[in-house]
């Protein structure tokens, strides 16, 4: 094939299989429901790849389906499931498909395996546990059974599976593993399982089939370079050698091999896919051989029509080097939205600007035709990306002389509050609080009476007047909950906000949302990314009406909730035309007027989240300076331009603060909320030995669970925090916002904070 892509969204362009897998779950439709549901969409989805222009006879289309995610599916076909969930498995070791979803969902005591981000994209994915106990062996053939299923419907498609390198460099001792063991130590054990796979696609007549390893570009992996490299080495010359197998194509997305390049080059691999949007073309491969070279010019990470000719140009400079090439695009399409033409509220020029997951297989397409038919036969296509591009340049919105003018004369003074000790004390003059203040993250549980408000003030069924009555007849209720719990530092509850980014989105000039454009974020969950695509500023004030309500119904300090500058970026598709430090900095300074207006409004304390501090970190080494800078000075701009008095919070979750820990004391909040509970307070004491000596609210209370945590516990969770830092540093809060709790248990566990907290305080001299 010349033109393929690495995979596409798997859960429907109306988020079929994301119902039809909450339907199963909740008992309304069974498993062969769930399977034709299934099949239906991927057979929809072969159609419409080859009416997009791939190939349907030549292994061009992928097989890249999933009903959950693609790691816990290569976990359970080579039969890696954890030692505490083998009363799933039948003798022969398989797993139905309840069973499936018990791994990613959990079973009462038996946590599900662990979720975390996959490289840089906003998708997550399910650790795998491996020791020295796993069985690994050829447990489920539902990857053959869905080629076949292609076959038998006329296509000739290309099985996908998370490769066998990358596979166990993602995963995780399981709990029997000793000390030392690393799931690469069973590369020996697992390579056969994989062998047999290939075998049998081979068996049922796939000619490709393409392994992803993006685990080689990542230098996050704490594994010595040299014995990722061998493992490398070792999988591909041994698959390679299979007598019987299909041709394999080995795609590393995400970013450049570097010196794994020439390591793969050296197997019998028949094919290669570069991620050229993340890296660039390389100079030169020693050993290439006949590889084809897959060139990743596409991108599969953002919305952008992009600069096609420039593509074109990037496969001429690959050309030079072999003239095995072909075009696909940087990454699984997964991470986007399914078709621009699914949205009606665009405007025609944002429409021309954008490519979703469709249009970018057009791209491929045209520039695959190219690659055959010559430059000429493209050209017409390459000149309307190019003039869009350049309409895009000028286009009204795009660049806001004011708001650059603004961002000029910005001084170092700018991003420097004073110092600490002088705002602690005007801050503890007139916030006074008693120590170790309760508070929560923001968020309060969204009933559905929430929701359906929402969405009735949407479809224009409820009066704009009429649903701010009710949002403030809830946040009443909130606020006199919070007074009767005995919480000292009070929230609105955030009932009037979808979602934490979205939100802020609709409220600021520059970004527009979609109607349609779910992308998984894992599992049956989705988000609509906003799209980011002019210069931000701040049409009106946003927040301060609902705080400053908030603050009239109590006499306690009640906290403005704002979203940080970085994790509006993370979570948003952002402009590829300027450094993400510049728009960073653009939001930043809408947020500052917001904090003013909120402080100006008698708002003393603010919050400014940022969950996705530790997400957006670059995957290489060699970029991480320059992300903390733009990242932590954006929220220091955003943040710096209160009084002393003014308290600025900030939270972070997704704990793994390790290799952020400097750039969080750099944020200089006066308080930080953490993650803390699943780790039983650990990363407390790294705060403290890393020199943090503002105010740490390491979360009491796990919200990922419905689990009440009793009033012993927390006690004792506080105690082990006042170990490693002193009293006066402490707040005591929930891990995370409260938004996807249910009120019963909410209630019952802040009640159990406030009881230990005052416990604890009784005991402080
Ligand atoms: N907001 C945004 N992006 C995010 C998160 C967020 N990315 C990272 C992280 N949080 C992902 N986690 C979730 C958690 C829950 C949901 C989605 C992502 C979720 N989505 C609803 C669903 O799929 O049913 C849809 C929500 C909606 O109606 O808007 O529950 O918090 N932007
Ligand atoms: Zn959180």
């Amino acid at each position: 094939p010349t033109g393929t892509i690495l995979g596409y969204p798997r859960i429907g362009r109306r988020r079929e299989l994301k119902k039809a897998v909450e339907a199963f779950w909740a008992g309304r439709i069974d498993a062969a429901e769930l399977e034709a549901i299934a099949s239906a969409l991927r057979r929809t989805t072969r159609e419409r790849l080859a009416g997009l222009g791939l190939g349907r006879a030549d292994s061009s289309i992928p097989e890249s389906f999933s009903f959950y995610d693609q790691v816990l599916d290569a976990a359970v076909t080579v039969g890696a499931v954890p030692a505490r969930f083998a009363d799933l498995v039948d003798a022969e070791g398989r797993l139905d498909l309840a069973g499936y979803f018990t791994l990613a969902r959990g079973a009462g005591e038996n946590l599900p395996l662990e979720m975390t981000k996959w490289f840089d994209s906003n998708y997550h994915y399910l650790v795998p546990e491996i020791g020295p106990e796993t069985r690994f062996h050829l447990a489920s053939d539902r990857i053959v059974r869905e080629f076949e299923e292609a076959v038998a419907d006329g296509f000739l498609t290309r099985p996908v599976i998370v490769g066998p390198v990358t596979f166990l460099l993602l995963a995780k001792p399981s709990d029997a593993a000793p000390a030392g063991f690393h799931p690469l130590d069973r590369l020996d054990d697992l390579l056969p399982v994989y062998a047999a796979l290939i075998e049998r696609l081979a068996a049922a007549g796939a000619e490709w089939v393409q392994l992803d390893e993006p685990g080689l570009v990542s230098e996050s992996i704490d594994i010595p370079r040299e014995r990722a490299l061998t493992a490398l080495a070792q999988a591909y010359n041994s698959l390679g050698g299979l007598d019987t197998r299909p041709a394999l194509f080995v795609a590393a997305p995400y970013g450049s091999l570097d010196d794994a390049l020439p390591v793969l080059a050296g197997t019998p691999v028949e094919a290669i896919g570069l991620d050229l949007v993340r890296g660039t073309v390389p100079t030169g491969i020693a050993g290439l051989g006949d590889t084809t070279l897959v060139a990743g010019v596409i991108d599969g990470h953002n919305i952008w029509r992009g600069d096609l000719a420039a593509a074109f140009d990037t496969i001429g400079r690959l050309r030079a080097l072999t003239d095995r090439v072909a075009v696909s695009t940087s990454t699984s399409l997964l991470h986007l939205p399914h078709d621009v033409t699914d949205e009606s509220k665009l405007g025609a020029n944002l429409t021309g600007w954008l490519a979703f997951a469709d249009q970018k297989i057009g791209q491929v397409a045209t520039l695959a035709r190219g690659l055959t038919a010559g430059r000429d036969a493209v050209q017409a296509e390459l000149d309307a990306a190019t003039t869009s591009l350049a309409e895009r340049r000028v286009a009204p919105g795009v660049r806001d002389g004011a708001v650059r003018a603004r961002l000029d004369t910005l001084s170092p003074a700018d991003f420097n509050r004073g110092d600490y000790e002088t705002r602690l004390a005007a801050q503890t003059a007139v916030l006074n609080l008693p120590p170790l203040p309760t508070t929560t993250i923001g968020s309060f549980p969204q009933t559905g009476d929430i929701r359906r408000a929402r969405a009735r003030l949407v479809s224009g069924e409820l009066e704009p007047d009429a649903y701010q009555d009710l949002m403030r007849a809830e946040i009443d209720r909130v606020v006199q909950l919070q007074e009767d719990l005995g919480l000292d530092v009070l929230v609105h509850g955030e009932p009037e906000r979808n979602d934490m980014v979205q939100y802020f989105a609709e409220n600021l000039d520059g970004f527009t949302v979609t109607e349609n454009g779910w992308v998984q974020s894992y599992g049956s969950r989705c988000t609509r990314p906003s799209i980011l695509w002019g210069d931000v500023s701040r049409p009106a004030p946003i927040t301060v009406e609902w705080s400053s309500y908030t603050q009239s119904r109590t006499e306690k300090p009640v906290k403005g909730m704002l979203t940080g500058p970085v994790t509006i970026l993370a979570w948003s598709f952002v402009r590829d035309d300027q450094p993400l430090g510049e728009t960073a900095r653009q939001v930043a300074l809408a947020l500052r007027d917001e904090i003013g207006d909120l402080e100006a409004a008698g708002i003393q304390v603010v919050q400014v989240d940022e969950p996705a501090l530790r997400e957006l970190l670059p995957l290489k080494k060699k970029d991480h300076a320059d992300y903390l800078d733009w990242s932590v000075g954006s929220f220091r701009l955003a943040t710096a331009g209160v009084a002393d008095a003014t308290q600025i919070h900030t939270h972070l979750c997704y704990s793994e603060f390790g290799v952020v820990i400097d750039a969080i004391r750099n944020l200089d909040a006066d308080v930080t909320s953490i993650e803390a509970a699943r780790s039983k307070m650990e990363v407390v004491a790294d705060l403290q030995t890393s020199g943090f000596d503002h105010g740490i609210g390491p979360g009491v209370y796990d919200i990922h669970s419905p689990r009440v945590p009793g009033v012993g516990e927390i006690t004792e969770l506080l105690e082990r925090a006042l170990e490693s830092i002193p009293a006066r540093q402490v707040w005591v809060n929930p891990d995370c916002g409260l938004k996807t709790r249910g009120y019963a248990e909410t209630v019952e566990s802040l009640r159990n904070i406030v009881e230990a907290t005052r416990a604890v305080r009784a005991t402080l001299v």
